[in-house]
């Protein structure tokens, strides 16, 4: 890995901290680029009480000076607002194996609760749903901020929209609109379809009402990518594998599709891979040269992934997720102290978080692009890394254009 990040905290705890290194020295960057990443994934129709308690922000303990990266490891510290109401609870200090309060010890059906503690030896499920939190995310949303912020400074942009929710899908218009995110952000579900976002808010007030929880499906698109990024050579450096080892990550994650996804083993090869043809530079204003090297195709089913290499088309990833598995109608479980049956835990939590997830799932397809990225050109300056790719992408146009001009010459066969 040429991009590393790891995180630690809990979700009532102090803190969460993020740690993320191989950032190039001279990247611009502002704590409020990472807000506002923060932000947006505390919002969404069908969030809990709880994102009324945070406002999520980062304080910067290392790697940022005067407004740029340093090359060095950059901290982030995100404090946990909740953690003034749980500090008895969660406090470090104590004696071990005394009960606490807030204690859990009915484990919820679809949650990491039972699990944990049999894998862990706890007798307190909190020791484990504390870390399965998905308050872990928003020190993952921080680190990909700063990857997106690289992605700009490349040429790359990376937006998300809702593809269904709760069972009721939504259209996207297509072409998609740029920036993807101006749109989908303006919708309190992140959906580009206002008939299918008035349905998908009724159905979560429902759930609301009925105590249960709804999951759903988000498209993550990248674009501007350069042809080749990632490799057919080695299976650990495939950029297909590498994106949905990283989003089946996200907690309640249960799926990933590239491009056609599951329908493309339903159909035959002819309805399924897009024709190669010349490409023409203005197709790509944004880049310094066209990052499809010349070539485009007509369709975009692979998702603008090929051999597990970038093809330079816009880079199509959907992911669904489960309905949460906390919920306010309780599912049959067994109670761990006295080993007879009850109902599961029902804490506060979301009725959905699939909105929220689309955000997290941008960050995460930042952070592994940004790796690719890195993989691709390296780069201890953020000049160095755009110089290589800037030399990659002239030398692949170049070879294009004398393979046109061989061609044009009577002379060659
Ligand atoms: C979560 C339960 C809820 C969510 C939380 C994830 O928290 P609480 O138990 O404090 O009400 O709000 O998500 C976040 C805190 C977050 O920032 O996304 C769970 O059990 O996973």
């Amino acid at each position: 890995m040429h991009l590393r990040f790891t995180t630690a905290g809990e979700s009532h705890g102090k803190a969460l901290v993020v740690i993320v290194e191989g950032i190039p020295a001279g990247l611009p960057i502002t704590s409020a680029a990472v807000d506002r990443d923060l932000g947006r994934r505390m919002q969404g129709y069908g969030r809990g009480a709880r994102m009324k308690i945070e406002a999520d922000r980062i304080e910067w303990l290392s790697g940022v000076r005067a407004g740029e990266t340093l090359g060095s490891p950059i901290a982030m510290l995100i404090p946990n607002r909740d953690w003034a109401n749980w500090q008895d609870v969660m406090a470090a200090e104590g004696t071990p194996g005394e009960p606490r309060r807030r204690r859990v010890t009915r484990p919820r059906p679809g949650h990491a609760d039972l699990v944990g503690v049999l894998k862990y030896d706890r007798v307190d499920a909190r020791d484990i749903l504390e870390r399965a939190s998905a308050r872990e995310t928003t020190a993952r949303v921080a680190a990909g901020a700063v990857a997106r912020r690289l992605l700009d400074a490349l040429g790359v942009e990376i937006g998300s929209h809702l593809v269904s929710l709760g069972g009721i899908r939504a259209n996207a218009p297509s072409p998609l609109p740029t920036p993807l995110n101006d749109a989908s952000d303006a919708s309190p579900v992140r959906t580009l379809d206002g008939t299918a976002e008035a349905a998908i808010v009724a159905r979560i007030d429902q759930a609301k009402k009925d105590g249960d929880t709804l999951g759903g499906e988000v498209e993550v698109v990248a674009r501007g990518l350069p042809v080749g990024l990632g490799s057919h050579v080695s299976w650990d450096r495939k950029l297909d594998g590498r994106l949905a080892g990283m989003l089946m990550s996200i907690p309640a994650v249960k799926g990933v599709e590239i491009g056609l996804g599951f329908e493309a083993a339903r159909r035959p090869g002819s309805l399924v891979h897009d024709p190669i043809v010349s490409a023409s530079h203005h197709d790509h204003p944004r880049a310094v040269s066209d990052p499809r090297a010349g070539f485009r195709r007509l369709g975009n089913n692979a998702g603008g992934l090929e051999g597990g290499m970038t093809t330079g088309e816009p880079l199509v990833v959907r992911v669904a997720m489960k309905p949460i598995a906390t919920l306010m109608s309780p599912l049959r479980t067994v109670n761990l102290a006295t080993g007879g049956e009850a109902s599961a835990q029902s804490e506060r939590s979301d009725v959905t978080a699939v909105p929220a997830m689309g955000v997290i799932a941008e960050a995460l397809v930042a952070l592994v692009l940004a790796d690719a990225m890195l993989e691709k050109f390296g780069g201890d300056a953020l000049t160095e890394t755009r110089r290589n790719l800037e030399s990659y992408l002239a030398a692949a146009g170049r070879r294009w254009d004398a393979i046109r001009a061989q061609a044009a010459d009577p002379e060659a066969d």
